[in-house]
């Protein structure tokens, strides 16, 4: 056969046509701005991706909530809205209560315990979520939970009908039992929340407290070490295994990286989160031995919630933590 100039066009034809097939792009809603380092670390992520996919896989990263708000993200991923996301777990604990243990107080306080609690929850929650198409990809842990205000916190009576800012159902109904008032305010709306008087307090990590600047609204941060909740990925099942073979590993690979590379990150947070307050006029302390009893009262009572919500599931679930 003798090339022709129809041959060489129809051939150029197809090398652009497959490789338009062959890109995927991607759109990944998170719930963090950019100055997270859960966002830090899932940028890299998706570089990972770039790099390890030849550019056929291109995730574009969407973050504090800017392409879908934190409520909607992981339904808008279910539906295929987007293909993948971000959101914390224990936004779901109204769907399924076992997507909150990681946010019952002092069970998990610390990152050795918080890593157990993940092993022995993993299987159970990627199980839950493939139920609803939806594939765990990573999860990573906020740098422990603690108490923000605008006077020192000696016993925890001081909370009583304070407006407390909460995140999810623990940190609503940790500040409800200290008689506090919670108000659920996703972290973009912070600043705004306090500028208007909405509300006067916040239960959140080192992390979000530095991140938000927290020194503008507040005067005090009680490392209370409450919980560590955890942020998970995930991608739309159907759209995960609609991608070669190849694309799916260089995902998974990425993933694991993400994890470690998270639970890292996480670790070296709480320190460095800390002195940067300190050196904005925060005043750091740990709890008293009156407010750690008080705290551990009402851990108590949530764990006990917790367990009849969570049922038998929940309670092999603390027993396979337990014994690890
Ligand atoms: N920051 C997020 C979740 C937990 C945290 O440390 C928040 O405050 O909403």
């Amino acid at each position: 056969m003798k090339i022709n100039a129809k041959h060489i066009a129809a051939f150029m034809l197809s090398v652009v046509i497959g490789n338009a097939q062959a890109e995927t792009n991607w759109d990944m809603p998170t719930p963090y701005g950019d100055s997270n380092f859960h966002t830090a670390n899932i940028l890299e992520f998706a570089k990972d991706v770039k790099e390890a996919t030849d550019g056929e896989l291109n995730i574009t990263v969407h973050s504090g909530g800017s392409l879908i708000k934190h409520p909607e993200i992981k339904n808008s991923v279910r539906r295929g809205l987007v293909p993948i996301g971000e959101l914390i777990m224990s936004r779901l604990a109204n769907e399924d209560p076992l997507f909150e243990v990681d946010s019952v107080p002092f069970l998990a306080s610390n990152y050795d315990e918080a890593w157990k609690l993940y092993q022995a929850s993993r299987d159970v929650l990627a199980e839950r979520l493939e139920r609803q198409r939806l594939k765990l990809l990573f999860a990573v842990p906020w740098p422990p939970q603690g108490i923000y205000t605008r006077f020192p916190v000696e016993t925890g009576e001081e909370l009583q009908g304070v407006k407390m800012r909460a995140y999810n159902k623990s940190s609503e109904r940790l500040a409800e039992l200290l008689g506090a008032v919670p108000t659920q305010v996703e972290v973009p709306d912070i600043p705004v929340a306090f500028g208007t008087g909405r509300v006067d307090a916040m239960i959140t990590s080192p992390s979000t407290g530095a991140n938000t600047r927290a020194w503008d609204y507040l005067s005090h941060f009680n490392h209370a070490q409450l919980w560590l909740p955890k942020n998970m990925v995930i991608v739309n099942s159907k759209a995960f295994e609609g991608l070669p073979e190849s694309t799916q590993k260089a995902i998974e690979t990425a993933a694991a990286e993400a994890e470690k590379r998270g639970w890292d990150a996480s670790k070296a947070e709480t320190d460095a989160k800390i002195a940067i307050m300190e050196e904005n006029g925060i005043v750091v302390s740990e709890p008293s031995d009156a407010l750690v009893k008080r705290l551990k009262e009402v851990g108590a009572t949530m764990e006990q919630e917790w367990l009849e919500r969570a049922g038998k599931d929940g309670k092999a679930l603390i027993e396979a933590y337990r014994a690890l």
